[in-house]
């Protein structure tokens, strides 16, 4: 399977690894490290060293309870980094954005690939990624950042995180956006309980189903630290890793992580096996 990224392929047989750059200074993970833009080009060079097919940029903290951004913000973090990454690395650059605007200005800047958390539900967002002819990530969250761990509830959790992207990829449909350029994410820890992710990723195949490529972010999250007991965020890798392993083995297409040396070289031995 390959996915056009405006004038790059991404060649999607064996799952790729997406490296998370966050350019928020309250981000859970790694606290801010990365605001300036020299680190952040510093960063996502060497995550593409490491075997990252993709990078992430970010400028909103969707971590639950996280202030939130001003357009003006969002954009003064992430265009100039995600310009400096486009004249300088080698590598697919995908933005983290709910924002039509940020999504205007990043293909501008560059940028290859659209992700959305809150599956272009923004007013104007389907228009622009239409227009923007760049390949979209439609994730299921329940409820919004700051009250979405409150009290996570669901039918079936399965059949609604999948209803809620067959409807989003119809939403895309009727604006002109074909199943070629869109991709799902089920949205591990948004508005979910350790259960729910934890039956999502068991099940992620069901995925499969909807015709287009599977992306999944858990890297550190805190499903992750629930399985191991209630380890801090640092001590999540090893954890996250295997989380990577079994999506891929259940036929996840991308995967987004903090840790991207490991994560790569897991998946290495994935491939190794389906070949
Ligand atoms: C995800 C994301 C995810 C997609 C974040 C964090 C929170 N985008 N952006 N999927 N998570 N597509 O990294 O902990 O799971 S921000």
């Amino acid at each position: 399977m390959k996915l056009r990224c405006g004038d790059r392929i991404l060649d999607l047989a064996s799952t790729k690894v997406m490296g998370v750059l966050n350019t928020t200074p309250d981000s859970f993970s790694d606290g801010g490290q990365f605001s300036t833009v020299e680190s952040a080009i510093h960063r996502a060079g060497l995550m593409a060293s490491q075997g990252a097919a993709i990078i992430d940029v970010g400028g909103e903290s969707t971590r639950p309870g996280a202030s939130q951004v001003t357009l003006q913000q969002e954009l003064d973090r992430v265009i100039p980094v995600v310009e400096k990454i486009s004249r300088n690395i080698d590598v697919c650059i995908s933005v983290d954005s709910s924002s039509p605007e940020v999504m205007r200005a990043a293909k501008e800047a560059g940028a290859h690939l659209l992700n959305d958390v809150r599956a272009l539900k923004r007013e104007g967002a389907l228009q622009v990624a239409k227009d923007m002819a760049l390949p979209v990530c439609l994730m299921h969250m329940q409820g919004k950042p700051s009250n979405m761990q409150k009290n996570p509830s669901y039918t079936g959790v399965l059949d609604d995180v999948y209803v809620y992207l067959a409807k989003r990829i119809q939403a895309c449909n009727h604006v002109g956006i074909e199943n070629d350029q869109i991709l799902v994410d089920p949205g591990f820890g948004f508005g979910k309980t350790a259960q729910h992710n934890f039956q999502l990723l068991a099940k992620l195949e069901r995925f499969k189903t909807l015709g287009v490529p599977v992306l999944v972010g858990m890297s550190r999250k805190s499903m992750i630290g629930e399985a191991l007991g209630g380890v801090s965020v640092d001590e999540r890798t090893v954890g996250s890793v295997a989380a990577a392993v079994i999506a891929a083995m259940h036929g996840a297409h991308i995967v987004r992580v903090h840790d991207v040396k490991e994560t790569y070289q897991a998946l290495e031995v994935v491939k190794a096996v389906k070949a």
